[in-house]
């Protein structure tokens, strides 16, 4: 895309650097944790050690007695509010606290309030709670077996443990196609349960005002207005009402999913602060975070790809068993309970499809896709990338050729997918082409032919991923009924500044920046001159967040569109100052100028003052446009992704020698902030890959619950990422923009397991689940006789 700003207005297409920067880099961000409120009280949580069990009695004498203790709010206290259950984004229903039992470890038994953060914890020291051990379900398989306990006892018609089934394409053609099939490939993948580990952890301050009657909440969330709107339909019966509720999300150190969802623990500091009328502020540490918060995965998948002999993929089955821990609480739209899964035909042009996931209770944390995905696209690349390459090895043909072969042609976009997406824009054959000459594609075979000749074990592993970003439109895409659109408001102030605000909520992605550069792309206004403001609901217009890439495809449409209203209003100006007809002035970014007369102009700034000082008669005063802009469609980046291992026969560790990254994010804003989330995406893809796991054992102890059983990747074990593009602008994006926030978690893992099974096809391995450990990989070299 041509620059259209100067580097001193710094539209769209520069790599300006970040406005959040200097307060975040000197270590002035503001936290949630940073805010001292007068009097302010601290909650800490008595947290269960079983995984299911009986709640026979929680004494709190003792802890009461504790100097600074002042309160221990069980579900007993809760359920005089009728505030011992919420609701889940999935309208399932999830303890605040609970009553009868406890449905997994680390779950929040009561709350207790202090003076001082200490205080709590010695009185969460001091809880006695007597338990009666149930049997634990923690195989979503044995969960759903006849006689298996019946976990949420709770709903009284509930016969199992099944919590949905759900179905998307042609179940019959795909039968037929599969019976018709030259060559049918079949694979279980297991995509295991994982966590994010943002470097803050989930917090609030609530602070209820009882002169005025109204709640602020502090809080780390990536969807302030949404979670007021639950605050106020959940608690809207103890006086809570929207307009005496106010979210503000400060400063917030990585969300990646994890701040969507809403946690007893905001909901207990709430009810605390309104009952003793004081500020309370409650912080997980990072162990509560890890055990208890919004998991990611956690899919057990069953493939099936048919094709004929010369490579053409025909058909996909796909079966699935989702285990959502015990209730539903993914944060997922409304009508999608497996997300936006059926992206799972991927980057090829298959003409049938069918996909079936059912949703499974266990007795672990609830929650589902917290990571750095949109709704489970993660999860349909993973699979649709590994089944490339298992139906390439059986086939004997290179991964890179069968996917050329496959490949959506760039001229059949827009396109409808088997499963009924419309893509927007893509060109699957050049990315994948740039990525290929950018590594060397050819001469890295031949390297490796000569290595096996010698025993060496290198593989190379391509991923050539398309993604599903920015829900809505609204007419599919709702949480809880609230539409999924997204918002925009702009001033323009009388000496030619700006604030902008929006209805999403920046963690770490640097909107503070790029959103003031589509102003300046629209209105000529310096980004250096536009505020951009973000999570407050006092302010802020009504938005539905940030996640799921959504903020550029949504968010930014809105910005680009308020701009363009104001825009309008700028030329009615323009016209009476310059005495001449709005059909005779022509706009550059920054002025309208006449037509033929480009030396009489009005720049932005005049028009500003004009606004305030000179308008024309007969027109409002000011410079101001608010848009709400829902997309006609998602927005579909895609890339392709090789990566080049050589494995260590002594020790099975995997070292990622070269990662080329080919991204297409159509019209890009800020290339070095492109750039970044890129990197950042491609570590958090290379961790589950190889080292992040969350397990159980039978008894539902959680084995994964700190930092010394969890690996999470450091500088150490990151390689250098070598990153490309390729420009396929969305067609109905208003910048042409395409969201990329997830991208890179998502095209990364498969690249890598794909060249690690790369690197041992020859001994006849044709998958592994993830995480790669070298343990896994130092069996299969044992077992085959090769390990060192
Ligand atoms: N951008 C751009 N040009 C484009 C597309 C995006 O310049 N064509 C810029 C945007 O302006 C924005 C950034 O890239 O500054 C990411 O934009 P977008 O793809 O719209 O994603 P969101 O802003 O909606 O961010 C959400 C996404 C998600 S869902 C997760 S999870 C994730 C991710 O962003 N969490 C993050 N990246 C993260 N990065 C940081 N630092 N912290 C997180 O918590
Ligand atoms: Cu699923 S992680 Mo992001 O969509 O906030």
């Amino acid at each position: 895309m041509a620059l259209q700003t100067t580097p001193e207005v710094g539209g769209m297409g520069h790599s300006i650097k970040r406005k959040e920067d200097p307060r975040f880099i000197r270590g002035q961000g503001n936290y949630v944790d940073d805010i001292q409120l007068p009097g302010m009280l601290y909650l800490d949580i008595v947290r269960s050690p079983f995984a299911h069990a009986k709640i026979k009695k929680i004494d709190t004498e003792k802890a009461l007695k504790i100097p600074g203790v002042l309160a221990v709010i069980t579900g007993e206290t809760l359920a005089k509010y009728n505030l011992h259950w919420m609701p889940t984004l999935m309208s399932d229903t999830q303890m605040v606290l609970p009553i009868e039992k406890v449905m997994y470890q680390a779950q929040e038994v009561a709350g207790v309030i202090a003076t001082d953060r200490y205080t709590a914890a010695d009185g969460v020291e001091a809880v006695e709670v007597e338990y009666d051990p149930l049997p634990v379900v923690v195989d979503p398989f044995k969960a759903l077996e006849p006689g298996a306990p019946v976990l949420r006892t709770d709903k009284k018609d509930k016969k199992d443990n099944r919590i949905f089934h759900w179905e998307v394409g042609d179940r019959a053609g795909t039968e037929k196609a599969f019976a018709a099939a030259e060559i049918v490939v079949k694979q279980s993948l297991y995509l295991p349960r994982i966590h994010v580990a943002s470097i803050e952890t989930c917090g609030c301050v609530a602070d209820f005002d009882r002169v005025k009657g109204r709640l602020t909440v502090y809080m780390t969330t990536q969807a302030p207005h949404a979670i007021r709107t639950v605050f106020a339909l959940v608690a809207g019966h103890v006086g809570l009402s929207e307009e005496k509720i106010r979210i503000v999300s400060p400063d917030i150190g990585g969300g990646f999913g994890g701040k969507v969802p809403v946690y007893p623990g905001y909901v207990i500091a709430v009810a605390a602060s309104v009952v003793i009328g004081k500020p309370v502020k409650w912080i997980e540490d990072r162990m509560e975070n890890l055990q208890a918060d919004s998991f990611a995965r956690d899919y057990h998948i069953t493939a099936e790809l048919a094709a004929r002999k010369d490579g053409t993929m025909t058909a996909l089955r796909i079966k699935t068993l989702a285990d959502h821990g015990y209730t539903d609480a993914a944060a997922n739209p409304s009508k999608f309970p497996a997300g936006l899964f059926s992206i799972c035909t991927g980057s090829y042009d298959l003409k049938h499809a069918f996909a079936e996931v059912d949703g499974v209770y266990t007795n672990k944390p609830p929650g589902g896709i917290a990571y750095r995905c949109s709704f489970r696209v993660t999860e349909a690349v993973h699979t649709i990338e590994r089944m490339a390459d298992v139906l390439a090895q059986e086939l004997k043909m290179d991964p890179a050729e069968l996917r050329l072969k496959n490949f959506i042609p760039a001229e059949k976009f827009p396109y409808k997918s088997a499963l009924g997406w419309e893509y927007d824009s893509g060109n699957y054959a050049a990315a994948l082409k740039k990525a290929m000459e950018k590594i060397g594609y050819a001469d890295l075979r031949k390297e490796q032919a000569e290595k096996r000749k010698r025993g060496e074990l290198m593989g190379i592993g391509i991923s050539s991923f398309t993604e599903s970003v920015g829900a809505g439109p609204s007419k599919h895409f709702d949480i809880l009924g609230i539409k999924m659109f997204d918002s925009c408001e702009i001033r323009v102030h009388p000496t030619g500044k700006a604030t902008a605000r929006f209805g999403t909520k920046s963690q770490g992605q640097g909107h503070e920046t790029t959103y003031a550069q589509i102003v300046a792309e629209e209105l000529g206004i310096p980004a250096a001159h536009v505020e951009v403001e973000e999570g407050d609901t006092d302010t802020a217009p009504y938005g539905l967040g940030t996640y799921a890439s959504r903020s550029t495809p949504v968010a930014g449409a809105a910005g680009a569109m308020a701009a363009r209203k104001i825009r309008e209003k700028a030329k009615k100006i323009a016209a009476h100052l310059l005495e001449v007809g709005e059909e005779d002035l022509v706009w550059e970014p920054g002025k309208f100028s006449g037509k033929g007369a480009p030396q009489k102009a009005k720049t932005i700034q005049d028009i500003a003052f004009a606004a305030y000082t000179n308008h024309p008669p007969g027109m409002e005063a000011g410079l101001e446009a608010v848009s709400y802009y829902d997309p006609p469609n998602l927005t579909f980046p895609f890339g392709s992704y090789i990566c080049v291992v050589d494995i260590d026969r002594g020790t099975g560790e995997v070292k990622i020698r070269r990662f080329v990254a080919v991204d297409d994010c159509g019209n890009i804003i800020n290339p070095m902030i492109v750039e970044g989330q890129i990197h950042g995406g491609l570590t958090m893809g290379m961790a589950p890959a190889l080292m992040e796991e969350i397990q159980y054992d039978e008894n539902g102890n959680i084995q994964g619950g700190s930092f010394m059983d969890y690996l999470l990747p450091t500088a150490m074990e990151t390689p250098k990422w070598e990153t490309e593009k390729t420009v396929t602008p969305s067609p109905h994006h208003p910048l042409g923009a395409k969201g990329v926030g997830e991208s890179a978690t998502v095209g990364a893992p498969p690249a890598i397991v794909n060249a690690v099974v790369d690197a041992l096809a020859h001994l006849g391995v044709r998958h592994m689940d993830i995480p790669i450990t070298p343990e896994k990989v130092w069996k299969i070299l044992k077992e085959k006789g090769v390990a060192a």
